[in-house]
Parts: C-alpha cells; structure tokens; sequence
C-alpha cells in the first residue's frame, strides 16, 4: 500500500460524533484529529488533506503541504475570510442527507407563517380557541434568493405543497415550473415576492443585503397582508436592527432566523422577544458526520485517481 497521509480533522462540531464516525473512515490512510488534545502540538507539515469547518487562522502555517481542503458544511465564509488561506481546491460538503433538511426546515416555515403557527402556539398556551382563516399556498408566492443545491431543492418541494415559487441568483437558471430572476432584475422579483427565503452564501457582496431598503421592496398586497423573511443563508447577510425594526412598523408581517451574525444569539438580543420571530438556533441542515467523511473519501478517491473533484468553491466569487 503506498505511504498516504492522514486526514488532517478539525470540526468544531459535535466532538463525539465526529470521534465516533472518524473510527471507521479513512481505513487507508488515517486520521488527525485537533479535538483530540493529544494531537495539538503535533507535526501537520506532511498533510495533504484537511477537512475543516471554522479553522483557525495558524492552521495554515503549520499545514504548508495541503493539497484540497474539505469545508466542514456547505457554506465557505468562514474559510474563505482567512488572510493566508492557501491557493488549493476547496470543496464544499453537498449531499442529499443536508439537502433534504435544508428544504424541511424551509418548508416548515413557509407553513408556520401561512397557517399562523405561532399564533395557535400562543393561543394554545393561553387556552383560547381561536380560528384562522389562511390563504391557500397558491395564493402565495415564495421567492428565493439563491437558486444552488439549496435553493433548488427548496423550491421543488415547495411547489409539492402548492406554493407559488419563484428565484432570483447572480445568473440566469432554467427550472422547470419556476419563474426565475437573475442579479439585475432584482426589485421584479422582490416585487413578486410574499415569502422571501434566504439561501445565499456570505461573500463581500450578500453582507448586509437583507436590509430595511430590501425589505421595503416586497409585495405589499398579497394574500398574508406583509411579507415574511425567512433566513437560513448566513446571519452576515442580514441587518438585525432592521428586522427588529421593519417587525415592529408592520413592513414585515413576520420572519424565521436560522442564522446570526452573533452565534449564539445573545440572550439580550431583542430578536428573541419578538413574537411573530421564529428563532431556531442554526440547526436547519446540520452536517450529519458519517455522510461527511464518506463525502471526503469519495472526493479524495477521485482526485488520486485523476478525476476532477466536484462541489468546488470559485476562491473569485467566494463561494
Ligand atoms: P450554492 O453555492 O449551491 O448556491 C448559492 C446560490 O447563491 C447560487 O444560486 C448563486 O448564484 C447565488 N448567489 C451567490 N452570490 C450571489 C449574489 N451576489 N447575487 C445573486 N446570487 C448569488 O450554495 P448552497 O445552496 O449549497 O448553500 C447556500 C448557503 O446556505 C451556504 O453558503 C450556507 O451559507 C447556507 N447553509 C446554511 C445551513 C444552515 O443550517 N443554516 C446549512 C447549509 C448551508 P449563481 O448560481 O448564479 O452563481
Ligand atoms: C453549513 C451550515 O454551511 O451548517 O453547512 O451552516
């Protein structure tokens, strides 16, 4: 058997989940993982491989040899935000396990604001019985910014429920049933726009976009009465004081957080007081361990072999 490197690990996730998956991957080479507290100190610099989410910025120095990184999840900024990050393949994680949450967790939400979920919580909790009558979700259209693996999987499953959906991304996409939107025809598709969900990666140009100027933009009369901003992109790409604020004035009609610029969001955030804001704690579509590393061996196995590697990231766009 030729000489491999090992797989150099550092997730900042899950610990044990990760120890316990790492016991039966990479059979033929091994592995390092930095969770492991007697690996800190130990020699990287004959690594070709590292499979990282969140690394620390010396990593780098002490792993000069790497030939591909592996992002721990499927979104990059928080690699691609590192001065010194080596020129070399970055490959993201992209897999049906991630995927398939990532649309429950959306469609939940379109659901809770279409049939007043929080609404029949509160009234549950207060014993009122009190009903609701909702649109029908063809009467609604969601539209979604970021049209990737995510999105489009988002969107299929939500025309399954009967929503009108339609996309917007930075170039044009053909999807079938979708009226899709590219970078310039922006405040079209904002004007179209019941339920706007958030699936774009972090990058210079997505910070700070979903801002009270955006959200001024939405349809005003459609079938809930004010749009819903529904957000599992990066926190990074929103403006939290202008959420709070457009939920307090009546300019959104509700929203769903998956994401925030602080993780944890801290317990005085007046995020969490908001009634018509469903926070949940960035949990939409975890990177489930065995199907990661599985990821990482298949990738590594068509590298070697010479095959070009998939699901990589453009060092240009930042994504
Ligand atoms: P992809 O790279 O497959 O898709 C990104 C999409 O965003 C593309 O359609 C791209 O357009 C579009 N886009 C990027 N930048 C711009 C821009 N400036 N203007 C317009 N469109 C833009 O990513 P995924 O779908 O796999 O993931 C999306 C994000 O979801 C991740 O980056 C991550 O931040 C987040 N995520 C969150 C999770 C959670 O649990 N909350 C879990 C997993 C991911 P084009 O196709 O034209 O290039
Ligand atoms: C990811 C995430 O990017 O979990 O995969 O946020």
């Amino acid at each position: 058997m030729p000489n491999r490197s090992p797989v150099l690990v550092d997730l900042k996730f899950n610990p044990e989940a990760v120890a316990a998956a790492l016991k039966t991957a990479f059979a033929d080479r091994g592995s390092i993982n930095l969770a492991d507290p007697a690996n800190r100190q130990v020699d990287l610099s004959h690594v070709d491989y590292a499979l990282l989410w969140k690394p620390d910025a010396d990593l780098f120095e002490r792993a000069p040899n790497l030939k591909v990184l592996f992002s721990g999840g499927a979104g990059v900024d928080s690699m691609m935000s590192i001065a010194d990050l080596p020129d070399i393949p970055i490959v993201r994680f992209v897999d049906p396990s991630l995927t398939a949450r990532m649309s429950e967790w959306v469609v939940l939400q379109c659901l809770m604001h279409l049939r007043h979920a929080v609404d029949h919580l509160r009234n549950q909790r207060d014993r009122v019985w009190r009903k609701y009558v909702a649109p029908e979700a063809r009467e609604v259209t969601v539209g979604i910014m970021g049209l990737g693996v995510l999105g489009r999987d988002a969107a299929a499953k939500l025309r399954v429920m009967g929503f009108n959906v339609i996309g917007w991304s930075r170039g044009k996409k053909q999807i079938d049933g979708v009226e899709t939107f590219d970078a310039g025809e922006l405040d079209s598709f904002l004007a179209r726009t019941d339920m706007l969900v958030g699936l774009l990666p972090l990058t210079p140009e997505t910070a700070g976009f979903y801002n009270a100027a955006l959200f001024s933009k939405l349809r005003r009369d459609g079938a809930l009465g004010a749009p819903v901003f529904i957000n599992a992109g990066r926190g990074g790409s929103q403006v939290e004081a202008d959420i709070v604020s457009a939920i307090g004035s009546g300019l959104l009609g509700g929203a769903s957080l998956d994401v925030f610029g602080v993780e944890p969001l801290p317990a005085d955030d007046p995020l969490w007081g908001l009634e018509k804001v469903v926070i949940t704690p960035h949990d939409a579509a975890l990177s489930e361990e065995y199907a990661l590393l599985r990821h990482v061996e298949q990738q590594i196995a068509r590298f070697e072999a010479g095959e070009p590697l998939q699901y990589l990231v453009d060092h240009g766009t930042g994504y």
